[in-house]
């Protein structure tokens, strides 16, 4: 397996020790009593989406690979929330709500939460909602707005892997894509046939009910829901110029390029992509050794 420490944790937080400890030097840290005082952390089930928000009609994403001329961030279905829930209930681990932002869709919801002061400008008008089932998982990903963020998490457990950025070069990352390799299984990784993942060394941590995990800008992370959980991203955008222009040209120039040549070029771009991702990789991992 990889070599793997677990996220460290704290019960609470003041604003400085966050800003010194984690903040500053990009370190993921959990924290278990942030959202204490959250009415979310004694309402958030099953039962209390369905009665509050059951009637809204939620986009549901699959773990499936995006060919042909599909988007790579498209939807692929949708339905009420009750019934989604029943689903879940139901065994079902593919369809996760993703990136669901509550300000626009759900206000019912945002009273639930509070925002923290603890050093990070969080944009408020993005608190937004995941959902999965037991068994769900989320492929290895960076976030495309490279932000910080702050994920809390409700419900059943879920267990996360993070790398930190200065692993990207092992990551078999996809070109134009914020993603590793979907053939790469994080959970059992064949480290014949992808062997610069033995480079890697990352944290791992399972979160609980009322848990809050820091995810620093750039971190890779790997999701299994264990159980049906739902969690809460807040995120504080890049303040400084060189990141600030990443982000911007991951959002306006990377995401728009893959879009369009999809569109274009379809299975080909994709697998283009894809094959790459591992050249390049490996002539990477030649030269290191
Ligand atoms: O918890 C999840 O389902 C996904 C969270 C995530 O990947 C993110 O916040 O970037």
């Amino acid at each position: 397996m990889f070599d793997l420490i677990p996220v460290p944790r704290v019960e609470t937080i003041d604003r400085q020790s966050f800003v010194e400890n984690w903040k500053n030097p990009g370190r993921p840290v959990v924290i278990e009593q942030l959202t204490a005082a959250w009415p979310a952390r004694e309402k958030w089930s099953v039962d209390y989406m369905k009665q509050v928000v059951g009637d809204h009609i939620v986009p549901l994403y699959d773990s499936d690979r995006a060919y042909g001329r599909k988007h790579q961030h498209a939807a692929a279905t949708e339905m009420r929330l009750d019934e989604y829930m029943d689903l879940l209930q139901a065994g079902e681990n593919n369809l996760r709500m993703f990136f669901y932002n509550l300000m626009a869709h759900a206000p019912e919801l945002t009273g639930d939460i509070c925002w923290p002061d603890i050093g990070l400008k969080l944009f408020k008008k993005l608190p937004v909602l995941f959902v999965g089932g037991a068994g769900a998982k989320v492929q290895m990903h960076i976030d495309i707005d490279l932000a910080d963020i702050l994920l809390s998490h409700f419900g059943g457990k879920k267990r996360v892997l993070l790398f930190p950025p200065e692993q990207t070069r092992w990551m078999y990352r996809v070109p134009f894509s914020f993603s590793s390799l979907a053939d790469i299984d994080y959970d059992n990784p064949d480290f014949e046939q992808f062997p610069a993942l033995r480079k890697l060394s990352g944290q791992i941590t399972e979160l609980h009910h009322g848990d809050v995990l820091y995810i620093p800008s750039g971190w890779w992370h790997y999701i299994v829901y264990e159980e049906l959980g739902f969690s809460l991203a807040m995120r504080a955008f890049p303040m400084t110029p060189a990141p600030a222009l990443k982000m911007l040209n991951n959002l306006l120039v990377v995401r728009n390029t893959d879009a369009v040549m999809r569109k274009l070029r379809g299975d080909q771009w994709v697998l283009r992509n894809e094959k790459l991702a591992v050249t390049r990789t490996h002539e990477r991992l030649a030269i290191s050794e």
